[in-house]
């Protein structure tokens, strides 16, 4: 059974999931109506759609352990960029808020010793380190490319294989 703490916690990581999946559907639609983003309104798409499933994983995870999981309202994401560095500064930025969270879930796992929540979490710990590292590189690619056009189209159409490398573990920008 789930503290009432641990509880409260895991709902506002639910939120957090849940707002993070948002965010990025609403990068994913301005990405769209700009030109020549294919690939990166593709990414974000598929990022909103991993989010929802962080989020469904902590659903079922609350309910599982005797707790009563909420499905939170939201308020609106950012919808408009001044521009694609912006977006994905907000990206990582958000990535990181998300990391300190899930830490802060993991100390209070272990000191309430709920070592189910603990190891549960350790998925999540994972994920990311994962995350993070992908928006940073996406990040220091977009600072090397500047305004350099063929970059940018090379960052859009090769930006779904780096996260595949990247979840591979190999970096994404090494080989
Ligand atoms: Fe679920 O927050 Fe990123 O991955």
């Amino acid at each position: 059974m789930l503290s009432t703490t641990l509880q409260e916690a895991l709902n506002k990581q639910v939120k957090h999931e849940a707002a993070s999946s948002q965010s990025y559907l609403a990068m994913a639609s301005w990405c769209d109506i700009q030109p020549g983003l294919q690939g990166v309104t593709e990414f974000f798409y598929q990022q909103s759609e991993e989010e929802r499933q962080h989020m469904l994983k902590l659903v079922k995870y609350i309910n599982e352990r005797g707790g009563m999981a909420i499905v939170p309202a939201l308020e609106q994401p950012i919808i408009t960029f001044p521009s694609l560095k912006k977006l994905f500064e907000e990206f990582l930025k958000n990535e990181t808020g998300v990391s300190e969270s899930i830490n802060d879930i993991v100390h209070l796992a272990l000191q309430e010793k709920d070592y189910a929540t603990h190891n549960f979490l350790q998925w999540y710990v994972a994920e990311q380190i994962e995350e993070e590292r992908l928006a940073r590189t996406l990040n220091e690619k977009l600072e090397m490319i500047g305004e350099d056009r063929s970059g940018l189209y090379l960052f859009d159409r090769d930006i779904l294989a780096y996260r595949t490398s990247i979840s591979k573990g190999d970096g994404g920008h090494r080989h």
